[in-house]
């Protein structure tokens, strides 16, 4: 019991932070992805009723059997808070009247023209608003730019007439899920949280404090917002960096594989990325463009930020050429070739493949007229223009059978080796031959 917030000068907070403490607040979650469903899971592990509320009726389906669809949630897992009747799932808003407690983690992807899609919080906000009542806590974790909660959400919630910070509580608090990481989850992943006034502010942290390990409050949802942007874009932006490493390397022949590694010796004041064939996943790719939008609305031209985006979706041309001079030097065309894509998820060790530069990489290689099957254990089959493909055994006949072979994502689980022993020409985008020499060996 964690009710350490104390000399709350309001009632309805106070009254809640007692409910929170003792355990008889009744939580809820919207959205039930791969955010949602592990702090579900967490808040009722706690002893919390729990409701999570998802707009999918398959979702919701397999969750009321135990059958979990996150990867970072086995089954067993579920099962056990489900049976227990700790967390309940529905698809029925209705639930929200009850809820002390919402956390919203749903989708917030980029339109068609780059522009942020905030559709999904708006939609949950209507949800939320015509049932909001006095002591309620909103909490958004989405990753979004900074103002959206204060320019998007709390006017619709005042809208009701209740006043934000004495008659209900919102704040802001980035979901810093790595789905696939063993060591760092939604328990002890550091949870930032700022709201909106100082008491929403301590009411959101009571509520973490008694569900997670470790809770970093700061000073407004502006601040919580931007220290996500900041963490995602600082990855694009040396993903980018050495992406133009690697292409300027491979101008002046240099193995920039090496100057990485030599360079990640330092033990201070450096710290290791690595080039690509591009930048995949649902964040990454996606959050410093949140930034880059909303910086322009305050005239501001956010340039690295541009920069980076536009080295890392320039890497699959990289890898296009790469593979026509591979191709060149056995006097062969990309027209016409037979070429394996080795790995379709973004990244390895996951079968994630949103926004996979492999994907692109297999559109233009197909467009120069190439033949191009692919292998990847995580990803069994692919949808391509509503056309199914099957991902191919990894055989020493297949491999034979190949003019090129591309390493687009380096699992663990592939034999890489093999590639190297079997393929006549192998283009490793992701180095994962490492010091395998050979004249048929291309790198980035
Ligand atoms: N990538 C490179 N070179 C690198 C690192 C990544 O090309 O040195 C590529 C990956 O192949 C992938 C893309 O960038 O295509 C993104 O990779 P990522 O390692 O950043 O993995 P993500 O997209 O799963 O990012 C998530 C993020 N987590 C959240 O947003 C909550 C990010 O903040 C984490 O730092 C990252 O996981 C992580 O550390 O694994």
């Amino acid at each position: 019991m964690n009710n350490s917030i104390q000399n709350l000068t309001c009632p309805a907070a106070e009254k809640l932070v007692q409910k929170i403490a003792t355990k008889k607040a009744h939580l809820g979650v919207v959205g039930l992805g791969y955010v949602g469903l592990p702090l579900a899971v967490e808040m009722a592990r706690k002893g919390y009723q729990v409701t999570g509320i998802d707009v999918s009726p398959e979702k919701i389906q397999r969750l009321q059997q135990g059958d979990s669809y996150v990867g970072d949630i086995p089954s067993a897992t579920l099962a056990e808070v489900v049976k227990s009747g700790l967390l309940r799932t529905t698809t029925d808003f209705s639930v929200l009247a009850d809820l002390d407690t919402v956390n919203i983690c749903v989708p917030t992807p980029l339109r068609k023209t780059g522009d942020p899609d905030v559709s999904y919080i708006v939609s949950a906000v209507k949800e939320i608003a015509p049932r909001l009542h006095r002591g309620q806590l909103v909490i958004l974790e989405s990753t979004t730019y900074p103002g959206t909660t204060e320019e998007l959400i709390l006017p619709r919630l005042e809208e009701t007439g209740l006043k934000v910070g004495q008659d209900f509580f919102l704040a802001f608090s980035p979901e810093r899920v790595d789905p696939g990481n063993a060591q760092w989850t939604t328990r002890n992943i550091p949870k930032v949280v700022g709201g909106v006034t100082p008491v929403c502010t301590q009411v959101a942290e009571c509520l973490y404090k008694n569900v997670l390990n470790i809770v970093v409050t700061v000073d407004s949802t502006r601040v919580a917002e931007m220290v996500k942007l900041l963490e995602n874009t600082f990855r694009s932006v040396n993903i980018g960096l050495v992406n133009e490493m690697a292409l300027m390397c491979d101008r002046m022949g240099i193995n920039v594989w090496e100057v990485i590694d030599a360079a990640a010796t330092k033990p201070f004041g450096f710290m290791p990325f690595y080039p690509g064939p591009g930048l995949g996943g649902h964040c990454i790719p996606i959050d410093p463009f949140y930034l880059s939008w909303k910086a322009k609305l305050a005239g501001f031209e956010a340039r690295f930020i541009e920069l980076a985006g536009h080295v890392n979706s320039h890497m699959p041309i990289h890898v296009v050429a790469r593979v026509t001079q591979a191709l060149n030097s056995i006097e062969k065309s990309v027209n016409g070739s037979r070429l394996l894509l080795l790995g379709i998820a973004y990244k390895a060790d996951i079968d994630d493949i949103r926004e996979s530069p492999s994907l692109d990489i297999l559109a233009l290689l197909r467009e120069q007229g190439a033949h191009v099957v692919y292998h990847d254990p995580y990803v069994p089959e692919l949808f391509i223009e509503g056309e199914r493909e099957e991902s191919c055994s990894l055989t020493p006949e297949l491999l034979e059978a190949m003019d090129c072979v591309i390493i687009t994502t380096a699992h663990k689980k592939v034999d890489h080796n093999l590639v190297a022993d079997k393929a006549r020409l192998v283009v490793d985008t992701r180095n994962a031959l490492k010091n395998r020499k050979g004249r048929h060996i291309y790198r980035l």
